[in-house]
């Protein structure tokens, strides 16, 4: 069936049900989805019990109550059918909200389900937070109000991540908002941290794209403000979401000139950006990328309940609770970023890699591989191994690169996948960004393997993109 035909059969379930609990994930894409799904049930005046999970297994399973409440599940479900089938779910008990690969029951229960993998090309770049927000929109159109929520899931799931702006449904939904006035869409540098960053920092964090004398080099990156009249000193802390629009365009036509005198490409030096001006300024709620570290956060640290508090309109003890997360969440991330640097990463030839044990969560691994990324070889991919604290058998690896990387030919999800199938594990993720689970103890002659994979990739070289 076609998404609208889908949207109204799930609009359908939940207008006629007594009763729902929702099972979300804890990504900024689970909790932005689980909080969009929510608020629309409940404004039906219909009872909503949020049960969040870091992912859908059979262990997790338990957490799902066996009651006669609809079961609505966000961010996943897709992969996981067979569980429901397994818990003796049946098709009347169960809606599946995601943008995961479907996988059917085994038993052939079809369990009703929208997700955005299903309608094409259009849909494709949509996260779980993009379908419930359809759906919510489609119970009332008051939902729009929820737009924000929606492009934050999106921004999360990196769905703006490639093309350097939501494109499809995802961007017809930060339209939706921006007519509403709670999302101001605009054009700026591809940068991270643009409300709540000094600028000099900003800039000096970049790393995709590499910024030419900036990257890595806060006080060039003062100075050049300086140079430009931006900063009147070098302690300055303005934020870029404060620039006159001239400044932002000095300062955008500086840099890019710099990238191509150094002969880089400025293709992804802009992007379209995100605001949600009614929010506190300098606050990390002012855009989708920083509101969804946030969320990222208060999830990767077991407290999903924070964030989609905060997705519901909490200003108070619970925003604070969250900016509190956050802080611990950059702290850690910057002492694993520390750790791998002056351990040192060991060379494979095509990879470098390191392997951290149970030093640091495995949540935030990756994380801290792709910041370390941009003081290494940043030519080379790299990858983080480390132990999963409730799984001691197996092992975590994330893998990071650049785009310029992969335009020599690089996908580092095509060699986790690969990699880890020969190993008995399971690998997925992005071309950019990729993470996989191996049994414990194969770990040596699983770097070899994708070590000669990712140089098969780079003797195949690019293909056309
Ligand atoms: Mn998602």
């Amino acid at each position: 069936m076609g998404f609208i035909e889908d949207i109204s059969a799930a609009a359908e379930i939940i207008r006629n049900t007594h009763a729902v609990t929702l099972i979300s994930h804890i990504d900024a894409d689970g909790i932005t989805s689980e909080a969009i799904a929510a608020q629309a049930v409940a404004r039906l005046g219909i009872p909503v019990t949020p049960v969040f999970v870091r992912q859908l297994e059979p262990l997790t399973m338990r957490h799902v109550p066996d009651d006669d409440t609809l079961k609505v599940f966000t961010d996943l479900g897709a992969g996981q059918q067979n569980l429901m089938e397994e818990a003796g779910m049946k098709a009347d008990d169960v809606l599946i909200l995601d943008h995961h690969i479907n996988q059917p029951a085994p038993n052939g229960t079809i369990y009703p389900q929208v997700n955005a993998q299903f309608y094409g090309p259009e849909y494709a770049k949509c996260s779980a937070a993009g379908v419930a927000y359809m759906l919510a929109r489609k119970l009332d159109p008051d939902n729009a109000d929820l737009a924000e929520l929606a492009v934050v899931g999106n921004v999360g799931d990196m769905m703006a991540r490639e093309t350097c702006g939501l494109t499809g449904i995802a961007r017809w939904i930060a339209e939706d908002g921006a007519q509403t006035g709670r999302v101001r869409i605009a054009k700026g540098i591809n940068c991270y941290g643009l409300s709540t960053r000094p600028l000099h920092l900003c800039l000096a964090n970049s790393d995709d794209p590499i910024l030419p004398g900036l990257s890595g080099d806060p006080k060039a990156a003062a100075d050049l403000l300086m140079r430009l009249g931006i900063y009147q000193k070098s302690s300055d802390q303005r934020v870029w979401e404060s620039l006159e629009a001239e400044e932002a365009k000095i300062l955008a036509s500086v840099i890019a000139e710099q990238m191509i005198a150094n002969g880089e490409s400025t293709e992804r030096l802009f992007a379209e950006l995100y605001f949600f001006p009614h929010e506190t300024e300098l606050s990390p709620l002012r855009n989708a990328s920083e509101y969804a570290t946030m969320l990222n956060a208060c999830g990767r640290w077991a407290k999903p309940k924070i964030g989609e508090a905060v997705c519901f309109g909490d200003r108070g003890t619970q925003y604070r609770e969250a900016e509190h997360m956050l802080r611990h969440h950059r702290t850690i991330i910057r002492e694993l970023c520390e750790h791998i640097l002056s351990t040192g990463v060991a060379d494979a030839g095509h990879l470098q890699w390191i392997h951290t044990r149970d030093t640091y969560p495995d949540t935030i691994v990756g994380i801290g591989a792709g910041m370390a990324l941009s003081k290494l070889d940043p030519s080379k991919p790299i990858m983080v191994l480390c132990y999963v604290s409730d799984e001691p058998d197996l092992v975590k690896i994330s893998m990071r690169t650049y785009e310029k990387v992969l335009r020599r030919g690089v996908d580092l999800q095509a060699a986790l996948v690969a990699a880890a199938a020969e190993f008995d594990g399971a690998g997925g993720g992005h071309n950019i960004a990729a993470g996989a689970y191996i049994p414990k103890g194969c770990e040596d002659d699983f770097i070899r393997r994708v070590n000669e994979l990712i140089a098969g990739q780079f003797a195949t070289g690019a293909p056309h993109r």
